[in-house]
């Protein structure tokens, strides 16, 4: 078992193997195809918002070795990515540690302004098409732990990615692996990435159900969705301990869509598996969505690469009512 502190304060044990399914980006668990940022002179009807994406790394604070962060396919341009007339499109991945590289609240906001940046520039690279990482991965790194901003109620030392859409019209599809080998993709034991806001493609066929995992803390009262450009295929909606399949209301195309849920008490310490299951009798092709959380302040809640405590399972139970006796027909 390997004890981990998470936001919150609170302590949870996560069982051994699990611990290799947070080392992707998306993760193993969340079964999402690619995370998607396009150039800043694409309409938003092809479903990013604004053209940046952020996402964060946790590395254990006793961890002292080199680590690496790999990004699949980085370039814009033949093998997965989306095409708008010519590709033209330069995609910067910036990475991030020091002082206020997640901290700063600016870095933590729907809307990607002001100091989002924050912190210090460990590397970066910006690519347009180039076969040379077309359906392959680049690595950026080696980087010492201790360059991450030590946040221990984070998770650890934390690394800031970001992706920008500097120019063009396509959409660039990646993955990310935060690992412990340069050349290979290799667990960083204890490690796990979280978002405050996610862009990504769904898959085109309805028999693949994507997930996402926020952690219900004991501050968290009631959670508000929202999403973006969702082009009304299939529904989302919410398993836990004590919530079997409430459904979240879904965006059509090119608008933003929120709903509301109240957290139960018993959901205190567990994750939510928010469920994306697409129309089976229209799937949509190439979509692209965004999506976020916030609680009952407003403020942004992380996701996670892994499910903290396992994926949920509702719990009949719990939330069974007594119910007034129906007469039995005959
Ligand atoms: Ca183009
Ligand atoms: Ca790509
Ligand atoms: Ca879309």
């Amino acid at each position: 078992m390997k004890i981990i502190r998470f936001i919150g304060g609170v302590v949870l044990a996560l069982l051994v193997g699990v611990v290799a399914k947070a080392q992707p980006v998306p993760g193993t668990d969340e079964n999402i195809p690619f995370l998607m940022t396009f150039g800043n002179k694409t309409g938003t009807s092809w479903g990013d918002d604004n053209n940046v994406q952020i996402i964060f790394f946790a590395v254990p604070q006793d961890h002292n070795k080199p680590i690496f962060i790999r990004v699949f396919d980085p370039d814009c341009g033949g093998a997965n990515d989306e095409q708008n007339g010519a590709w033209d499109t330069k995609t910067r991945f910036a990475v991030y540690g020091g002082t206020g590289a997640c901290s700063n609240k600016d870095a933590q906001r729907v809307n990607e302004k002001g100091d989002y940046d924050s912190g210090t520039q460990l590397a970066q690279k910006v690519f347009g098409v180039d076969p040379t990482y077309d359906g392959k991965w680049y690595t950026f790194g080696p980087f010492n732990p201790s360059e991450g901003e030590l946040l221990p109620e984070y998770g650890g030392r934390i690394f800031k990615m970001v992706v920008e859409g500097l120019a063009g019209d396509d959409g660039n599809m990646y993955r990310f692996y935060l690992t412990s080998k340069k050349d290979d993709n290799m667990n960083v034991e204890g490690a796990f990435a979280f978002y405050f806001k996610y862009k990504f493609r769904l898959y085109d066929t309805a028999e693949q159900v994507s997930h996402i995992y926020p952690f219900i803390d004991k501050t968290v009262l009631s959670i508000k969705q929202s999403n973006f450009d969702w082009d009304s295929d299939g529904m989302i909606r919410v398993i836990s301990v004590s919530k079997n399949g409430i459904p979240m209301k879904v965006s059509g195309d090119d608008e933003w869509t929120t709903s509301t849920l109240k957290v139960d008490e018993e959901e205190r310490s567990t994750s939510w598996d928010i469920q994306m299951i697409k129309s089976k009798a229209k799937p949509k092709k190439n979509n692209n969505v965004v999506f976020y959380l916030e609680n009952q302040y407003g403020e942004l809640m992380p996701f996670y690469s892994v499910p903290i405590g396992g994926v949920p399972k509702y719990k009949y139970n719990i939330t069974a009512k007594p119910s007034k006796k129906q007469p039995v027909k005959k």
